[in-house]
């Protein structure tokens, strides 16, 4: 048993906006001070994380000048030098600006279009001065309120357009970054274009460098739709695209909530930690989400420890769900198999043929009791603490 504490070895990070929001929302004033980079990345330090995220903006204030950019820059830098942690992931705020306010790289105007990329070279230019080798591209302002402007196809066009541009920027440079296309349904924009996982990995292939590219499934992000994140998730490992990914929590058919993680769907959480160990996944696990509105400070650092510690809770309960023997044996009663089946599952025209001519009594097929309610249940008592 430990103490759950963790350590940098357990590849934590979070964005520079989500321990330093404010608490602004959409009817009310920042209920928090800001805090500096240099701060977040020493107290992130303490806390056990392994590094930090940002988007351009995050860090250098959009209208900075070239001296000043270089001076904030270099006082991360030595923050991150001071406490180990790095930077691996980077991203561009094109959101923010009211450039952007009817798209960035699927905007209707050309000239925004091309103002997106320069910025998103030169915040590109930054993440791999961090070090920063994965680059996301969540593309909150590219969507819809109404589609009267008739942009819907010209929009993939644009964006897949913009996408290769960048990629090609990327490897121009020798900066080495993989892509990874954040997908979101709504919010803020009334429709945004990829909306879900399953959008994004359809869109991928259609780029020039299709293995460059791949997603950063978000937990509050499928849950507004109404989806399932274990799902989403098993599907992009499956398709070898889980690039990163972003781990918060979410009320189902909300606004976005962002939540500490595993505050609100304990079980989505526990099948998330599960999926992300049993396969190996070995890419950052970031926590995209921050303190309520309500929190102080120490309400920021507790929302931190919290995440982290609730990850690390659920991967103890992983591991107990595997050594469980009775859990392991109604896993095994669960799955029937039948080596003579086994041996027909490959096409050829004989085992077309065999499987045709075979009898099933499909009956018996609909009558065994798959054991999922027992099953489940052991699930929950465990998450409980009542088992072992
Ligand atoms: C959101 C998104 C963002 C992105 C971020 C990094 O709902 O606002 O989740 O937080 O993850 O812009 O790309
Ligand atoms: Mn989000
Ligand atoms: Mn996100």
């Amino acid at each position: 048993m430990t103490n759950f504490t963790p350590t940098a070895a357990d590849r934590f990070t979070f964005g520079l906006w989500t321990v330093g929001n404010v608490g602004r929302d959409p009817f009310g004033e920042p209920t928090r001070q800001p805090l500096s980079a240099p701060y977040i990345v020493r107290k992130l330090a303490e806390l056990g994380a392994s590094g930090i995220n940002l988007h351009d903006n995050d860090l250098v204030p959009i209208d900075a000048t070239a001296a000043e950019r270089d001076k904030i820059v270099s006082d991360l830098k030595a923050a991150l030098a001071e406490t180990g942690l790095k930077v691996p992931m980077a991203t561009t705020n094109l959101f923010g600006d009211p450039a952007f306010k009817d798209g960035a790289f699927t905007s209707a105007d050309r000239r925004v279009r091309a103002y997106a990329l320069q910025k998103t070279m030169r915040s590109m230019d930054l993440g791999a001065e961090l070090g920063a080798k994965t680059y996301v591209f969540w593309g909150g302002r590219e969507g819809t309120e109404v589609d009267a402007g008739g942009k819907l196809m010209d929009a993939l066009a644009w964006f897949r357009e913009s996408l290769n541009f960048l990629a090609e920027y990327s490897e121009s440079q020798g900066y080495g970054y993989r892509f990874a296309l954040e997908p979101k349904p709504n919010e803020p924009r009334a429709d945004i274009f990829l909306p879900t996982v399953g959008s994004a990995l359809g869109f991928i292939p259609t780029l020039d460098k299709p293995e460059l590219f791949g997603v950063n499934p978000e937990f509050a992000h499928e849950t507004m739709a109404g989806l399932s994140f274990p799902h989403a998730i098993a599907q992009a490992l499956d398709a070898g695209k889980l690039f990163h990914i972003d781990l918060n929590d979410q009320k189902m058919g909300r606004f976005d909530q962002d939540l500490r993680f595993g505050a609100e769907n304990i079980k989505g959480a526990f099948f998330t930690v599960m999926l992300l160990e049993d396969t190996g996944y070995s890419g950052p696990l970031h926590f995209d989400a921050h303190a309520l509105r309500t929190e102080d400070e120490a309400g920021v650092w507790a929302f931190a420890r919290g995440c982290m510690r609730t990850y690390l809770i659920l991967k103890d309960k992983v591991a107990q769900f595997h050594a469980d023997p009775e859990i392991t044996a109604a896993l095994e009663a669960y799955r029937v198999e039948d080596t003579e089946l086994a041996a027909l599952s490959k096409f050829s025209p004989e085992n077309a043929e065999a499987l045709k001519n075979r009898e099933f009594d499909r009956e018996a097929l609909g009558v065994r009791g798959p054991g999922l309610e027992a099953l489940d249940q052991m699930t929950i008592e465990l998450l409980m603490g009542v088992r072992g």
